[in-house]
């Protein structure tokens, strides 16, 4: 008898139900009522065929009218719009790249932030071709920031990470023109030929979508992760919790948001120094507990273990909670609603970016020398709100579950070592992992990653696919909200072994794993290419050879598309369950379903049915496997 116990999608629901209860008492608004007075929503946005990008229209297409003023047809409408969309993602996570950057760029011996992983910081400069040889670590650090930083602007050359490509990969983006040249020129590249008057040809903005998309994945998401290893430490497997209930009723709750780890790293910091500790018991508290939401929550889970309190569709529900003292965020995913949804609680609603200011929050501005002071600040203005909770609207869900988390690809590596008879792999390769799928013990592996997206019951589709994935004997790498999802369901708790199929099972035993493994945020896809391209150049194989899939069945954000883009862009084939608003443009699904192909090896996938979805992605892995003989 399986011991394991998942929490199902409907405990999931009733426990926000009641939260809503809670909600409905002192007037609050959510997003579940939004939804509905927002539906159904304009069928000419759903298709991309509503031009704005100049003031002569807006310009809708029907068979009536075919073409907007100026002439253009429905396929360069919707080409523009996915190049904007894509632009939008890929601007932004580079952005968060570029802060990291930053923050790399300030480390210092005496500072605020340190070089946590300097090995990580001399194999990078190592393969950019920096001498590190007699260098202080620091001074190095500041080289290599700034190195980094030039990838954004530079005016030659293209982007120094796709040198990691299996041999022949990056020459074949050059020759497609889709290699990635200066990130911010991507970005700018595609405002430019989404303008009025200029590119109306999908098949050029299809192919600028994808090199804007690798700007991104091959350039500052990277960036972003890899700097952040180097300052924060490399993940490796950690023991943690998710869902609502690792929030304590008794502790001084804070909950951190967004996306870039520099400033939750801080909160952490100062939330477990013996002196706000004190401060917190002194102010009635029993302690301080810091969890998280959305991709920050993922970033300080993998290094330091602190719990997941919910995914993108969850962050109203830690203010329902009526025990949260403040909800702290950085940059990007974060509901505006929290303002007001804050007032109608004792909750402080902390913004700290530039980036991203709301009304109806407390400002304190965030930068990495003053990291420090403002996290204390922020700490002790939680604890100093935790006398203004009104007990009769406390109530968190006595819902978690137990998840081992923190697999970079240098913890994957090492993790599999010793699983195959081979035993241990001398080389830190991936040939272990290898072995494991040529023998057909593990049939391949999927790359889960996205939102939640109210089109989509939320997290039902990253659960459901996950278990049949998993029974199939298909490894899951996880990133993002997906990778909450499965953490809050339990999927990440070593005992879902129990719900795999044979092999898979065999290997989670043998590694002590469990079946879906939590890979980082969403820049963090980065990971998931770089262990692409690994298994690739080991294999002697190209990319679009493994059998291998992307996924994002519930996908909402502009950095999604980005992220889809440049998965395809790597020769991975990726499968959405929500429509990136192409569908009124016959030659754009064309080309985003096949055409891309020639260029890249790999296509979108595009099936709202999820049950269909997931067979799909299995029959793909499986064509994979025969064309390799395997
Ligand atoms: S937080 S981009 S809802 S994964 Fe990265 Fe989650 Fe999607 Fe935001």
């Amino acid at each position: 008898m399986s011991e394991f116990k998942m929490t199902t999608v409907e405990e999931m629901e009733a426990a926000t139900n009641r939260l809503l209860e809670t909600g409905a008492k002192v007037g609050a608004d959510a997003w579940q009522f939004r939804v509905k007075n927002q539906t159904p929503h304009c069928k000419f946005g759903e298709q991309g065929v509503c031009c704005r990008i100049c003031a002569m229209g807006p310009c809708r297409i029907t068979p009536k009218a075919p073409r907007g003023i100026c002439g253009c047809d429905a396929h360069g409408i919707v080409g523009r719009n996915f190049l904007k969309f894509t632009a939008g993602g890929a601007a932004t996570h580079s952005d968060h790249g570029r802060e990291i950057c930053h923050t790399l760029y300030c480390a210092a011996e005496d500072g605020n932030y340190k070089v946590k992983d300097p090995e990580k910081l001399l194999r990078i400069a190592k393969e950019w071709g920096v001498e590190t040889e007699g260098k202080d670590i620091y001074d190095l650090a500041h080289e290599m920031a700034e190195i980094g930083l030039m990838e954004y602007g530079k005016p030659f050359g293209y982007q120094r990470f796709l040198d990691r490509m299996p041999e022949g990969q990056k020459e074949k983006l050059i020759e497609n023109e889709i290699a990635p040249r200066a990130i911010d020129r991507e970005v700018s590249t595609s405002l430019h030929m989404a303008h009025m008057g200029c590119s109306s040809l999908p098949e050029a903005l299809v192919k600028q979508s994808l090199r804007a998309g690798m700007a991104d994945g091959w350039g500052g998401s990277m960036m972003g992760t890899e700097f952040s290893d180097v300052l924060f430490g490399t993940p490796k497997p950690i023991d943690t919790e998710a869902n609502l209930g690792v929030m304590v009723a008794e502790n001084v709750n804070i909950v951190v948001h967004g996306h870039d780890p520099s400033l939750s790293e801080m909160i952490c910091e100062y939330a477990d120094s013996p002196e706000m500790i004190a401060y917190a018991k002194e102010m009635g508290a029993k302690g301080i507990t810091v969890s998280g939401v959305c991709c920050t929550s993922n970033e300080v889970a993998m290094r330091r273990g602190i719990p997941m309190a919910g995914n993108f569709l969850q962050q109203e529900n830690v203010v329902l909670t009526g025990a949260c003292e403040a909800i702290v965020v950085d940059v990007q995913c974060i509901f505006p609603a929290l303002g007001p949804l804050s007032k109608c609680f004792h909750t402080k609603f902390v913004t700290t970016s530039p980036i991203a200011q709301m009304p109806d929050s407390e400002f304190i501005r965030f930068n990495a020398e003053t990291a420090g002071e403002n996290a204390k600040a922020i700490v002790k203005m939680a604890i100093e709100n935790f006398k203004n909770r009104k007990p009769e609207l406390v109530h968190i869900p006595d819902m978690k579950a137990k998840a081992t988390v923190g697999y970079s690809v240098e913890a994957i590596v090492k993790t599999l070592d010793g699983v195959t008879n081979s035993q241990v792999d001398e080389t830190g390769t991936t040939k272990p992992l290898l072995e494991c799928i040529t023998s057909g013990v593990i049939r391949g592996a999927v790359a889960m990653v996205g939102c939640n997206n109210p089109k989509i019951r939320p997290d039902y589709a990253h659960i459901e696919l996950m278990k049949k994935l998993i029974a199939n004997d298909i490894v899951v790498i996880a990133s993002g909200c997906s990778a909450q999802a499965a953490a809050k369901a339990g999927l990440m708790d070593k005992s879902a072994k129990d719900i795999c199929g044979a092999g898979l099972k065999r290997v989670c035993e043998l590694a002590d794993i469990p079946p879906v493994l939590h890979m980082g945020s969403c820049v963090d896809i980065s990971r998931m290419m770089i262990l692409a391209a690994e298994l690739a150049k080991d294999s002697g194989l190209q990319i679009n050879q493994l059998p291998v899939v992307g996924c994002a069945p519930e996908w909402m954000s502009e950095k999604a598309v980005s992220i889809g883009n440049y998965v395809v862009g790597t020769g991975i084939d990726t499968f959405l369950g929500v429509d990136p608003y192409v569908s009124g443009s016959s030659e754009m699904c064309e080309l985003l379903t096949e055409g891309t192909r020639k260029w890249t090896g790999a296509a979108y996938t595009v099936e709202t049915d999820i049950e269909k979805l997931t067979d799909l992605m299995i029959e793909r892995i499986e064509e994979k496997r025969t064309a390799l003989g395997i």
